[in-house]
Formats: C-alpha cells, structure tokens, sequence
C-alpha cells in the first residue's frame, strides 16, 4: 500500500496539516505529556461549613475575604508539582441539599 506523500522520496512538509492532523512542537508535546493526569477532589459537607473557603485557600493561596452561599457546583484547579510530575487538581465543592 502506498502513500502519496512518500511516493515522489518526499515526506510531508514540516507543519503540513497533510494528513489531517494539527502539527504540534515539542516544548507543548512535553507540557501536554507533563500535564495529561488531574486528580479530582470533591468537598461535600453540610451548608456553611466552609468548603468553598477550603478549596479558594487550596487553589488561590488565600482565604476569601467573604462568600455567598454556593448554587450548583464551585470548580477551582490548581497545578501541583510532585515528584517531578505535574499534575492538576481539579476541586469541586458542591452545594448542600
Ligand atoms: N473562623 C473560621 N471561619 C471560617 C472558616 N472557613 C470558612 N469560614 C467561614 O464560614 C462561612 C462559610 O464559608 P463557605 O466556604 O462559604 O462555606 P460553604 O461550606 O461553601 O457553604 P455553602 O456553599 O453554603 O454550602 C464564611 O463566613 C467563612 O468566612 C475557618 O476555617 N474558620
Ligand atoms: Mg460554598
């Protein structure tokens, strides 16, 4: 079976999106591969506990001068460096019934 790009000797042009696929350099392939595991974390616990001050103080460093309570569902992330990996947290504290 042949391929026409390697038919003539000549391989795709470097950054050719011949095949369909987007071109990617190497520093972004290593953060990606660097990058590719998240672990999540979900805060459940009853109204007014804290929860969404928890994972603000985890994600931003700080504590929240003052909160609302929260509706649905309050996302943070953070990137977290371990043992030479990094990795990104994902929170998720979720409001009470
Ligand atoms: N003293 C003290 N107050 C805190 C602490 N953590 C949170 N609070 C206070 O507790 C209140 C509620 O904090 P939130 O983080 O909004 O609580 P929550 O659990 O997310 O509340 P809901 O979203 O309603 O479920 C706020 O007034 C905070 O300032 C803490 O460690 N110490
Ligand atoms: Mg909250």
């Amino acid at each position: 079976m042949s391929n026409s790009s390697t038919e003539n000797g000549h391989g795709p042009e470097p950054g050719s999106h011949e095949n369909g696929d987007a071109t990617i350099d190497e520093d972004s392939f290593e953060q990606i591969e660097k990058q590719r595991r998240i672990f999540k974390i979900i805060v459940i616990g009853d109204s007014n506990v804290g929860k969404t001050c928890l994972t603000y103080r985890f994600c931003g460093g700080k504590f929240p001068e003052k909160t609302e309570a929260t509706i649905g569902v309050d996302f943070r992330e953070k990137d977290v460096t371990v043992d030479d990996e990094t990795i990104k947290v994902s929170t998720q504290s979720l409001t009470s019934p």
